[in-house]
């Protein structure tokens, strides 16, 4: 929570309260690039960036989202407690900042370690009733690599990585790192697995994300490719747990969940084994260490909302060095090799009555949020929902260029394999891989320039 900055809009109407006319306002067409998140926009390049709540907000969401951000940060413990009681038995971490350090990206995995950010989906092939992975047998339907005293974790997990290389038009060759997993001390025999490993992905803009209108983002979709433009765009039909209904998924590097609310419920329950009213039963059922109380919820209703709430009213930090020609070529080059095609740039959200301020707003997130087929390069071989082993949602990127400020590391793509920008455009490939071979045909000056613009979003 800091105070201390500017909204955009909100700068001149304050400063000019009296003569708040169309003069005073920014002008919208010179520093339209400013305001990824409209009029929920903030002016701030620091560390802090993505931690800023909405603008224009009643005194009561104010303070609901003051009691989500503070539990947002809580770590929870495995002792009965009053509050922040009811950890693991089976966890990967305690607190949801602890992943999504600073409502960032998740730590950077390195060679050997086991990695505290990066999560493990397990399923065994085939569908549920509903679309749904199905889950392994004795570990579910992802592996805790953490249990409290009594309890056994599920495994260990080893990354190794191994080296290719791509080469440019001009020469020019870049190493890139291919994760390879190896689990290890499972506590039982861990059967053959489809696993998809995924790291913590960012927290801001996301309630702006859940208010695009449906029928926006439906008109991007072409699943049959029927315009032959090599770009198809699949929705993804996830199930919602509170209606009982198949729901447009949004949430999560396969748009795997259909709400806020549900993805938070699931990583409670998942990540951290906090039972609540959405999943109250513990996430370690098929083990023999498991009390068999799941009677109580660990963390409360209000809290679970408060936290949603706090994710939903996370604002997005402004785009900088706007008016350079860098930037703007660079934003040229950007559309003319086509990455627009999926990192799609303007929408308008929809009205919402009982929440003005997410309301109306234009916004600029570069995403279609539906799926594309990314290549072998990329792929997980293990579907989700609608979702196949090859495709993947396409990734927001507005404040990416913030990453390395607010995370230290500017690694990216769905397991963080990407050590930079650069590396994370040449692992395009499938839908992804025109474009990325129009990228390679550039010369050295331009790639710099379409780098320059997207470390400025
Ligand atoms: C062990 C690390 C970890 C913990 C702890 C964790 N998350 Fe996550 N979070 C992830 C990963 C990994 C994803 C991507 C999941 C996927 O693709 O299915 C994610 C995705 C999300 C998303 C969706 C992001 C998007 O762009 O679609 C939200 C919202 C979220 N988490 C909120 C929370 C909240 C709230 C908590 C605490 C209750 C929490 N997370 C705890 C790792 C974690
Ligand atoms: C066919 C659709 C498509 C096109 C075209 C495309 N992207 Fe992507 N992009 C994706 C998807 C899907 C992901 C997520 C892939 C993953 O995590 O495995 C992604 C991820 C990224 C990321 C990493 C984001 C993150 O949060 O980790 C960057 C950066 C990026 N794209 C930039 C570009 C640029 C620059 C271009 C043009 C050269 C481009 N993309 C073209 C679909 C596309
Ligand atoms: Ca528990
Ligand atoms: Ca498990
Ligand atoms: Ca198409």
């Amino acid at each position: 929570m800091k105070k201390s900055v500017w909204f955009l809009g909100f700068v001149c109407c304050n400063l000019f309260m009296l003569a708040c006319n169309k003069k005073s306002f920014v002008d919208f067409s010179e520093n339209a690039f400013l305001l990824l998140g409209g009029g929920q926009t903030i002016i701030d390049e620091g560390s802090g960036a993505f931690s800023h709540g909405f603008n224009n907000m009643t005194e009561s969401q104010e303070r609901i989202h003051e009691i989500g951000d503070i539990t947002f940060e809580q770590a929870f413990v495995s002792a009965p407690a009053p509050k922040y009681g009811g950890l693991g038995p089976l966890y990967n971490n305690v607190s949801c900042v602890s992943c999504h350090v600073g409502d960032g990206r998740g730590t950077a995995s390195i060679a050997g370690e086991t990695p505290s950010s990066l999560l493990f989906r397990l399923s065994i092939a085939g569908n549920g009733t509903h679309g749904e992975p199905l889950p392994i047998p004795l570990f579910g339907g992802q592996l805790q690599n953490k249990a409290i005293q009594g309890s056994l974790k599920e495994a260990d997990v080893a990354i190794q990585f191994e080296s290719l290389q791509e080469t440019y038009a001009d020469g020019e060759i870049v190493t890139l790192q291919k994760p390879k997993y190896t689990f290890t001390n499972s506590y039982t025999v861990l059967p053959n697995a489809l696993v998809s490993p995924r790291i913590a992905s960012p927290v801001f803009g996301l309630g702006l994300l859940q208010a695009i209108p449906e029928e926006a983002l439906l008109a991007n979709a072409d699943i049959h490719d029927q315009n032959a433009d090599g770009i198809s765009g699949k929705p993804n039909y996830v199930w919602n747990v509170r209606t009982k209904q198949k729901q447009l998924g949004r949430f999560g590097w396969k748009a795997n969940q259909p709400d806020l609310l549900q993805q938070v419920a699931g990583a409670y329950n998942e990540d951290m084994g906090i039972t609540n009213f959405i999943f109250p039963k513990e996430n370690c059922l098929n083990q023999v260490q498991y009390d068999g109380r799941n009677d109580e919820v660990e963390v409360s209703d209000s809290l679970l909302q408060a936290v949603a709430f706090y994710i939903r009213s996370l604002a997005v930090p402004a785009a900088r060095k706007v008016n350079t020609s860098a930037f703007k070529s660079g934003y040229s080059l950007f559309n003319q090799v086509g990455c627009n095609a999926c990192h799609v740039e303007n929408y308008v959200t929809q009205v919402d009555v009982s929440f003005p301020a997410i309301s109306n707003q234009k916004i600029k997130p570069f995403t279609d949020l539906l799926l594309h087929e990314m290549g072998e390069g990329l792929a997980d071989y293990r579907s989700d929902f609608d979702a196949n082993g090859f495709e993947w949602r396409t990734a927001p990127l507005w404040g990416i260029g913030l990453a390395k400020r607010v995370n230290g590391h500017s690694n990216f793509l769905h397991d963080g394999r990407a050590r930079n920008l650069e590396e994370a455009i040449l692992w395009h490939g499938g839908e992804g891989q025109h474009s990325k071979d129009q990228f390679k045909k550039l010369s050295k000056e331009q790639r710099l320039k379409l780098i320059y613009f997207l470390e400025n979003l």
